[in-house]
């Protein structure tokens, strides 16, 4: 776009930020997801994610309570469609579905459900296309080998899926809840603006991932990035080639995981040149962390990062050898 087409069309704006929903005008707020056992905002498509409140961030400090706030400069409308609730700015989209495991009758069924119903859905809204995910479900690791919750979940979301094509995949997370609650929560963020699937050098693509990993390979790119930014960041862990990196080694696993976010920027780069080398503070970034006891000392290696603001949350990585994820968006 050119200069003076940016200044008639400016680019859609879509802020993330974490705070208090009560502070941001309820016909701006495409979403709130929460961490935190406090009453939700009213007229909000507040979205309960259920994690473990062992949540930290320096914005915690202050305010419990805290939410991911999803912000747009459109007035937001929301919406259900049965098992499905949605919030629509006319730009973005940002929807959520539940499938209850006990009445889906696992965790591969409800996985498909929760798919086919978000593709069908999607469906009759040409023009719109997913740009992430990020699903949510309990005892992720449970299960040996292919028996692993994780891996029946796979293979369910590519069941759901449907015919797609792997360069095509949105960004996505996939965490353990620490919780018993048979429920898969999967939430998604769409446009109507086009972006591009962003893959990271020093991995191999999760959708090329080798057969033991389980019999179906995960369904999602490693970022994608809308044309004006910001960088929409998938899960990303210690995963260096196909491996994971420095088991047992939280300090290790925390800088690979650096590592790989640094390089995924600098990829991200080539097709956006504005967009910041560093994370700061138009980013945000949630950590998943497996155990409790590793809290002081990801709070203070999250620390180091200038201005950047971040979350802590207590979850499960999809590999059983793994002890930190980080997803996030970068602008
Ligand atoms: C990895 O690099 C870590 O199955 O949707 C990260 C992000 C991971 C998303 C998913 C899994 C998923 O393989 C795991």
């Amino acid at each position: 776009m050119s200069e003076a087409a940016e200044r008639l069309f400016p680019a859609p704006s879509l802020l993330v930020r974490y705070g208090d929903p009560a502070d941001v005008p309820a016909h701006s707020l495409l979403a709130a997801v929460r961490y935190h056992e406090s009453s939700p905002a009213t007229g909000a498509l507040t979205i309960d994610s259920g994690f473990s409140i062992w949540a930290r961030s320096p914005e915690l400090a202050q305010k419990p309570g805290l939410c991911e706030l999803w912000v747009t400069d459109c007035p937001v409308a929301h919406h259900q469609d049965g098992a499905l609730r949605f919030a629509d700015d006319g730009r973005f989209l940002f929807g959520v579905i539940e499938i209850d495991e006990g009445e889906a009758g696992s965790i591969e069924r409800a996985a498909e459900i929760a798919y086919q119903r978000i593709i069908d859905f999607m469906a009759k809204r040409p023009g719109s296309q997913i740009l992430r995910y990020w699903n949510y479900f309990s005892r992720i690791n449970e299960g040996q080998g292919d028996a692993e919750r994780y891996r029946h979940f796979c293979t369910g979301r590519a069941s759901g899926l449907g015919d797609f094509r792997v360069e095509q995949l949105p960004a996505a997370t996939a965490i353990g809840r620490q919780d018993d609650t048979p429920c898969l929560q999967v939430y998604w963020l769409a446009a109507s603006a086009a972006g591009r699937h962003i893959e990271n050098p020093r991995q191999v693509s999760a959708y090329r991932y080798p057969r033991c990993y389980g019999p179906t390979s995960p369904s999602f790119s490693r970022a994608h990035l809308l044309s004006q930014g910001p960088l929409l960041i998938s899960g990303t862990a210690s995963v260096v080639g196909h491996e994971s990196h420095h088991v047992g080694d939280l300090d290790a696993q925390f800088h690979e995981t650096l590592s790989n976010l640094n390089s995924l920027i600098q990829n991200a780069r080539r097709f956006h040149d504005r967009l910041p080398v560093r994370f700061g503070a138009q980013s945000v970034l949630k950590v998943y962390l497996r155990h409790r006891e590793h809290l002081d000392r990801v709070t203070r290696l999250m620390s180091a990062l200038p201005n950047t603001p971040w979350i802590i949350v207590g979850g499960d990585i999809c590999r059983a050898d793994l002890l930190i994820e980080i997803d996030g968006l970068h602008q």
